[in-house]
């Protein structure tokens, strides 16, 4: 039982749902492939299929149905760092050690190629909970019923009033006559009071990076048929996880190497932007990412089933070095 290995598992199911070649050089099945199989540690997909693993032991279930779900999470993360590194936004040469898309393949398609994987990731759930209700006649309206629900988790926490909302928080000026000024912050509210950053700055890391890890655990729960209490429980485990990770995300930009991270290093720095690593200190910074896991320890220490991982999981978190 290692984090590598469920890496590896992922890995299978994503090269499984993807477009499958032939395809030409440049396309945009060609694109798609690169921005989902060029390294990750595959975060969303694991936690979706241990969340349902909690919950549910029925394998066939699993292949069917939390599989796809799995790689679809991991269709709507690459999409949020194909953009994420846009010239518009954080304007990324490099991610996980490789050219990112739009350095690859240019501007245009990098915005494709986002869009591309946002929709295949519904493509993929849509198709796979169709499929099943005609090799699960007799349970088939529970599961039609559970996988919308779980799309619907899915695309409320990505969209406009989840991780899009946090990102619009993080890279946007406050209005749209402002431009960004270059030496000026860019995710500090209008009336900025000191005392008030924080609190904002740990909104806007809700947001863009607990809301995936949250639907990833909510979904797997979903799926695999929790209760409202479980799945409750896990969307608190995935908001501590998305903080601490984020937290240690802004440790690491500021202390860890180029070759660590397979990206460029200080650009929270180059893109003028507050983290709580600079507002309170690194070391108090790694005190709440240790304060922030065990609050999630303690929630999986509730759950039913093999919490085994989850605790692996969160060692690893709490001292992750890319
Ligand atoms: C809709 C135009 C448009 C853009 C959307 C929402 C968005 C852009 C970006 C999401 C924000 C984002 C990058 C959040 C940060 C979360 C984070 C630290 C991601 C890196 O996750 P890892 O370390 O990545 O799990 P790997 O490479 O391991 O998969």
């Amino acid at each position: 039982m290692d984090i590598s290995k469920r890496a590896e598992q992922i890995n299978m199911i994503l090269e499984d749902h993807l477009p499958k070649p032939p395809y030409s050089q440049g396309s945009i099945e060609d694109a798609m492939n690169y921005s989902v199989m060029s390294g990750g540690k595959r975060l969303r997909g694991i936690m979706l299929l241990e969340a349902f693993r909690l919950y549910n032991s029925d394998k066939d279930l699993e292949k069917n149905l939390a599989w796809p779900f799995a790689a679809s999470m991991e269709f709507i993360h690459a999409y949020s760092l194909v953009h994420d590194d846009l010239p518009s936004m954080d304007n990324d040469m490099y991610r996980r050690g490789k050219l990112t898309t739009h350095a690859k393949y240019g501007h245009a398609m990098g915005v494709l190629t986002g869009d591309a994987l946002l929709n295949y990731a519904f493509e993929t759930m849509t198709q796979a909970a169709s499929k099943l209700s005609k090799v699960r006649g007799e349970i088939a309206a529970e599961l039609a019923l559970r996988a919308c629900r779980a799309m619907s988790v899915i695309s409320q926490k990505a969209g406009f009033s989840g991780m899009i909302g946090g990102q619009v928080m993080d890279v946007c000026p406050q209005s749209p006559e402002e431009e960004p000024v270059s030496g000026k912050t860019v995710n500090t509210p209008a009336s900025a009071d000191i005392s008030d950053l924080t609190g904002h700055i740990f909104k806007i890391y809700e947001l863009k990076t607990s809301r995936l890890f949250q639907a990833a655990m909510c979904a797997g729960a979903i799926l695999a048929g929790a209760d409202d209490s479980q799945i409750d429980a896990l969307n608190d485990a995935g908001y501590f996880i998305g903080e601490a990770f984020q937290i240690r995300d802004d440790i690491l930009d500021a202390t860890a190497t180029f070759e660590q991270l397979g990206k460029d290093i200080g650009s929270d720095e180059k893109n003028n932007k507050n983290t709580i690593a600079h507002l309170l200190g690194i070391e108090k910074a790694q005190q709440l990412v240790r304060e922030y896991l065990d609050k999630a320890r303690a929630i999986f220490d509730e759950q039913p089933g093999n919490k085994e991982f989850f605790n692996e999981l969160i060692d690893f978190l709490c001292l992750r070095e890319n």
